[in-house]
């Protein structure tokens, strides 16, 4: 394969060929007609003038815990903190074996549904980093599918769990691309400050992405997200700076708000929505009215700042369900986030493709551009609106100019 034909691309009129060599991008053409494709050939895919974007980006998963719900014990009471204690209870039985081969099938889920790109959290909250080392070498082993990135994740946290510095430290070391944290789930408020602190000084000083878990519950006086922006604004690092879930900000007042989306846009780090998770994490100590327990995803983006969508779990102690579909979470969180709205339909996919791109960082190896990498989905409908209406699909994932994954659509037959 070296070509696509009859290519309908995002924010452009028009059908499009797109050709590749040695699975680089070297031309993207405007066609004056559709062109006929006769008999497949091995060369040409015709897009049938449907979109082709690039691929879907994951920004925010767990492949550790992936696929472990249930064992030993369910999640009751459906909090994040029942999550963290049957994870605790997971964890202790894991092995390097049970890691990598839970890890290796998720990336196929997420990879059927025309994922490239993944930025897992990976638990450093245990003795010997065996987990983490398992990772590394899945990130190595998984490269015909997706580019990983892993993060430290400190899940029973930096200051409150014995030698959590230490761990965060020789994850470094070991070579992990992103430095995590847990702020709101530490013993202390004083102890959440600390590790943001810290956590910043190491990235700092290795040169690491940031990406930490703030502010995940509906306490309106969880209040890390200002430490981390003034860290990020402080040190310059915004753009490799992200927030994941910041789900209290859903429960802060306006006054608080206004003064905080100051220092933001100052600071212009990335933020994650997990929608599907969040909304069935959050809300849990509330009777009626019942907070929907997620981020200000429209008020950050009309704010200029870069916030996508990811899945968070699939099958994991804190979500029971998930498939891999990361067009099923934009749904459920334009849904959630009152964002169905005319503009916004026309420009949906952005959550899931150049905003979650931008968060990892992926610069110039992201995007249908000569000289890119010849990464390329087609979806099963010719435009973002019809891709949500219908509940389409990635028919086809192209990865370094290789067809990767097919997927037939369905067909409705009249009796
Ligand atoms: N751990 C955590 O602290 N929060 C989450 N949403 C998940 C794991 C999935
Ligand atoms: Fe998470």
């Amino acid at each position: 394969m070296n070509r696509i034909v009859n290519a309908r691309l995002r924010r452009r009129q028009g059908l499009f060929t797109v050709r590749w060599t040695a699975g680089v991008i070297d031309a993207v053409e405007p066609q004056a007609d559709a062109l006929p494709v006769a008999a497949p050939d091995g060369d040409t895919l015709d897009a049938g003038g449907r979109l082709v974007i690039p691929p879907l980006v994951e920004p925010h998963i767990h492949l550790d815990a992936a696929l472990t719900a249930g064992q030993p014990r369910w999640n009751l009471s459906g909090t994040l903190f029942e999550g963290i204690e049957r994870w605790a209870e997971r964890k202790a039985l894991v092995t390097r074996d049970d890691t990598k081969s839970r890890a290796h099938r998720t990336i196929r889920m997420l990879a059927a549904h025309g994922i490239q790109h993944v930025r897992t959290h990976v638990d450093v909250t245990e003795p010997g980093l065996a987990t983490l080392q398992a990772m590394l070498e899945v990130r190595d082993e998984a490269r015909e599918l997706v580019d990983l990135q892993v993060v430290a994740f400190p899940q029973e946290g930096i200051e409150s769990f014995p030698g959590g510095r230490a761990l965060m430290a020789e994850a470094v070391a070991m070579g992990v691309d992103a430095v995590g944290g847990i702020p709101h789930f530490e013993n202390t408020r004083d102890q959440g400050v600390a590790s943001v602190h810290f956590l910043m000084d190491l990235a700092e000083r290795h040169d690491r992405l940031v990406d930490v878990h703030c502010d995940e519950t509906d306490d309106p006086q969880s209040r890390f997200l200002e430490v981390l922006a003034e860290a990020a604004r402080v040190r310059g690092m915004g753009p490799r700076v992200t927030a994941s879930h910041t789900t209290a900000m859903g429960s802060y007042d306006n006054a608080y708000c206004s003064k905080l989306f100051r220092l933001l846009k100052q600071a212009g780090l990335n933020f994650v929505s997990c929608p599907t998770e969040s909304i069935h994490l959050q809300g849990r100590f509330d009777t009626y009215p019942k907070r929907r327990g997620l981020t200000r995803v429209p008020e950050l983006d009309r704010a200029g700042l870069n916030v996508c969508f990811a899945q968070d779990s699939i099958v994991d102690p804190w979500y029971p369900l998930g498939n891999g579909n990361l067009l099923r979470i934009l749904d459920a969180g334009l849904h959630i986030c009152h964002m169905l709205g005319y503009d916004d339909l026309q420009r949906a996919l952005d959550f899931v493709t150049d905003h979650a791109a931008r968060t990892l960082a992926l610069g110039e190896r992201y995007g249908i551009e000569p000289g890119r990498p010849a990464n390329l989905v087609l979806l099963s409908a010719d435009s973002d609106y019809e891709v949500l209406r219908t509940q389409g699909h990635a028919l086809a994932s192209i990865r370094h100019g290789r067809v990767v994954v097919r997927r037939t659509a369905s067909e409705v037959q009249w009796g």
